[in-house]
């Protein structure tokens, strides 16, 4: 169970944002720290799971719908093609316990290490 977050009080409406897609179960807006050219961070609108797994467990449906509408907006805002990511847990970087997904498209700087 998530405990209250930013991603729930955008769900109701608390704190304002971009909407760029919703669906019945699904919402969609642009990450406040963009890591890309299209970054936009895709929720369900259920306060109910606080990291990828719950959902997967619980919802499927929903993740499937997130999936969906990730593709929607790549194929809206770039070539169609996007990267899809969930921090699952602090350690591996979630710092918002209401599960999301980053989604990031667009052209990609070349490493300067490799
Ligand atoms: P994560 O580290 O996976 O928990 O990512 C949380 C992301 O959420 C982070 O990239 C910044 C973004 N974020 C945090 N607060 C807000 C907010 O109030 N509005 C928007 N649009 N994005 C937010």
């Amino acid at each position: 169970m998530a405990a209250e977050t930013v991603f729930g009080k955008i769900v109701s409406g608390e704190i304002p944002t971009r909407i760029l897609a919703e669906t019945d179960r699904v919402l969609a807006f642009p990450d406040i720290s963009p890591q890309a050219p299209v970054h936009i961070i895709v929720i369900p609108k259920t306060t109910e799971y606080a990291d990828v797994t719950e959902l997967a467990a619980g919802s499927p449906e929903t993740l499937a719908e997130m999936v969906a509408v990730a593709k929607r907006l790549a194929e809206e805002h770039a070539n169609g093609e996007f990267r899809m990511i969930f921090n699952n847990g602090a350690s591996a970087g979630q710092t918002v316990f209401h599960v999301h997904a980053h989604v990031l498209a667009g052209e990609f700087e070349e490493s300067r290490l490799v």
